[in-house]
C-alpha cells in the first residue's frame, strides 16, 4: 500500500511583541482549516510560534524573559489547537520555547518542538542541538541573537518517530544547516523532517552574505533531503517583526532535492503537497544505499569529542 500524506507548510506572518499567544494560535487554528481543506493530514508551523522572536532583545528582567516560556504543553492559550488537530482528525509540528521548573527551583530552558497527531496527542519531543548567536549581550548589533543566553543545547539527540504511516524527524532552524542533523536521522530511516526557522535577512557578523540568505536556506534544506533520501518540510516565521526582516520561503522538498511547493509571500500562508514516502526509497536504495556504500570507519572525526 502506498504511504502518501498530505503535508502543508503552514508559514506565519510577523509576531508582534504585544501579540498574545491567544491570537498566534487563532491563525494556526485558521491555517490548520486551510490545510485540512487542500488535503493535509498533518501541518509544520514555525519555530518559536507562539510568541514574536524573542532572543532579539537583550533582557535583564527575568520575570519579563519567562513569560515567553511555557511550562506546560499543552496549555490552556494552545488547547484550542490540539482540539481543532483531534476534530479533523489532523496532526502537527509546532515550535515553542519550554521552561523546565527543577524540583531544586532551578530552571532549564530549551528551544522545543513537538509532533501531535491526528488525535490530538503529543507524539514525539525534541530540543534544539544547535544554538546560533551569542550568550552576551553585544550592543554593537542592529537587533541581538541571544539564543545561546537563553536556551541550552537539547538534550533529547535526534530522535525518529512512528507516525503518519512513516518515519518522522524533527530538526529546528540552525540544524536545518548541518549535514549531521539528518544523517543521524537518516540512519534511523526517517522519512520527513519537519523544522521551522526564524531567519533575519541580515546578518550583522558577516552582512556580507546578506544577499545569500536564501539560498542557503534552501541549499542546506535540499542538500539535507538528496543526501539522506527523505522529505523535508521547512517552515519561516517571516515578512518584518520588529522592525527585523525574516526570510520567508518556506518549502517542502521531495528526497531528490526538488522543491515541490513553495510559499510566495511573507505572510500567513498554507502551502500543501501530496507526499510519498516512499519515493524515499529511490534515493536510498538507487544512490545512498547506506548498508551498501557507507564506509563509517573513515568516518570517525565527525563523532570526535571537540577539542
Ligand atoms: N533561529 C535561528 O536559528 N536562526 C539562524 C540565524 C541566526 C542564522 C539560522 O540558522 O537561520
Amino acid at each position: 500500500m502506498a504511504r502518501r500524506i498530505g503535508v502543508a507548510a503552514a508559514q506565519m506572518g510577523p509576531i508582534a511583541r504585544e501579540e498574545s499567544r491567544q491570537s498566534c494560535v487563532a491563525r494556526m487554528c485558521e491555517m490548520m482549516r486551510e490545510a485540512y481543506a487542500k488535503g493535509a493530514q498533518v501541518v509544520v508551523f514555525p519555530e518559536l510560534a507562539l510568541t514574536s522572536f524573542f532572543p532579539r532583545w537583550y533582557l535583564e528582567d527575568e520575570a519579563e524573559l519567562d513569560a515567553f516560556y511555557e511550562t506546560e504543553m499543552p496549555n490552556a492559550a494552545v488547547r484550542p489547537l490540539f482540539e481543532l488537530a483531534a476534530e479533523l482528525g489532523v496532526g502537527f509540528y509546532l515550535g515553542y520555547a519550554e521552561l523546565v521548573r527543577e524540583p531544586g527551583g532551578g530552571k532549564r530552558r530549551f528551544n522545543t518542538s513537538i509532533l501531535v497527531d491526528g488525535k490530538g496527542g503529543i507524539v514525539g519531543k525534541y530540543r534544539k542541538v544547535h544554538l546560533p548567536g551569542h550568550a552576551e549581550h553585544e550592543p554593537w548589533r542592529p537587533f541581538q541573537h541571544l539564543e545561546k543566553a537563553y536556551f541550552e543545547p537539547g538534550d533529547l539527540g535526534f530522535p525518529v518517530f512512528e507516525a503518519f504511516g512513516g518515519r518522522m524527524g524533527m530538526c529546528i532552524c540552525n540544524d536545518r544547516r548541518w549535514p549531521e542533523t539528518y544523517r543521524v536521522m537518516g540512519l534511523q530511516g526517517v522519512d520527513l523532517v519537519m523544522l521551522g526557522y526564524n531567519t533575519p535577512t541580515h546578518n550583522p557578523p558577516v552582512p556580507e552574505h546578506d544577499h545569500l540568505m536564501w539560498f542557503h536556506n534552501h541549499l542546506s534544506m535540499q542538500a539535507g533531503a538528496y543526501q539522506n533520501g527523505n522529505w523535508v518540510v521547512g517552515v519561516a516565521k517571516a515578512g518584518r517583526e520588529e522592525g527585523c526582516d525574516l526570510i520567508g520561503q518556506s518549502v517542502i522538498v521531495a528526497p531528490t532535492g526538488e522543491i515541490v511547493a513553495m510559499a510566495q509571500g511573507v505572510d500567513d500562508e498554507v502551502v500543501v503537497a501530496d507526499c510519498d514516502l516512499d519515493r524515499c526509497d529511490e534515493i536510498r536504495r538507487q544512490i545512498f544505499d547506506f548498508a551498501l556504500h557507507r564506509q563509517p570507519q573513515h568516518y570517525g572525526l565527525i563523532a570526535a569529542p571537540k577539542e
